[in-house]
């Protein structure tokens, strides 16, 4: 039963202790999507398009994380400090918002994205790499310094996941349950700001994966959209409540630090994200792809 999610599941909390807690939101969630009939007009044939628009979406952002990870980088090894922090938020942006399918290349989402408490020494573990051990060094310890390797593990594995999402088979099941844990993940744990801890550039995470779900939702709309209009309706109208927030925060350049987040507009933005997960995590069911 709802292997495919679990599974999912299952390996996020391996990638991090912290989400133990979501093995029983989880569940809840497996068991209203079991329950769910698929609706009779969608055929296998159907999802073909929405998933190969999701792969050219997939494969834009990827382009433009290679190209906006290499200025990043150099900017790193030249030892720039301002500017390796200003391109720090905006280059993550286009992993965020792939980061539904983050299952896919678990391996190199480990090493481009993990957190220093996913690691037994925290920031001193070697094993931690990636935007957030560079994060810690340009924020937290205001420097450059020793960062050279850190920069060309990072490029590296960008043009290895760019290598890999080439030849990826998108499976739609992975694409569709993706988009629900990854709204659940920012629920239960992104809200936190424990994401980018040193820098506070969370808002910056959140609209990106906010738009990498909901271009999930968009592309496979078309084919609940008649069976089902309160709930087209619903997840609009949440995915609007989340705009709503983060447009207050926003600036020219991109977005306020997290700690000028309200508590009441977290509490908004909770509230919308977890209901947005819970309502994502039926579409599996309304496709057929239970
Ligand atoms: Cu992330």
């Amino acid at each position: 039963m709802e292997k495919g999610i679990r599974e999912m599941f299952t390996r996020r909390v391996q990638r991090a202790r912290r989400y133990r807690a979501l093995i029983l939101a989880a569940s809840t969630f497996v068991g209203a999507a079991a329950i769910q009939p698929a609706f009779a007009e969608v055929a296998p044939y159907d999802l073909v398009t929405p998933v190969a628009e999701y792969k050219i979406y997939v494969t834009e952002s990827v382009q433009k994380l290679v190209t906006e990870t290499r200025a990043f980088t150099e900017a790193v090894k030249a030892g720039n400090l301002d500017k390796a922090k200003a391109l720090f938020a905006p280059t993550r942006t286009h992993y965020e918002a792939i980061e539904p399918i983050a299952e896919l290349f678990s391996d190199l989402d480990a090493s481009i994205d993990s957190r220093a408490d996913d690691h037994e020494q925290a920031e001193k573990d070697p094993g931690f790499t990636g935007f957030h051990r560079i994060e810690y060094g340009l924020f937290e310890q205001k420097s450059t310094e020793g960062l050279t390797p850190y920069a060309d593990k990072l490029m590296a594995d960008v043009l290895e996941l760019q290598k890999r999402i080439a030849s990826l088979t998108f499976p739609p099941d992975k694409v569709v349950g993706g988009a629900a844990v990854l709204m659940e993940e920012v629920a239960a744990t992104k809200i936190s700001g424990e994401e980018d801890r040193y820098s506070h550039t969370d808002l910056w995470d959140f609209d990106a994966n906010s738009a990498g779900s909901k271009k999930i939702f968009d592309l496979f709309r078309p084919l609940i959209e008649k069976d089902d209009k309160a709930f087209v309706s619903k997840v609009e109208a949440n995915f609007a409540k989340v705009d709503k927030i983060l447009d207050k925060y926003k600036t020219k350049d991109g977005f306020e630090t997290y700690d000028k987040l309200t508590d009441a507009d977290r509490k908004v933005l909770a509230g919308a994200v977890n209901t947005l997960a819970e309502d994502l995590s039926t579409l599996r069911g309304k496709l057929g792809l239970g």
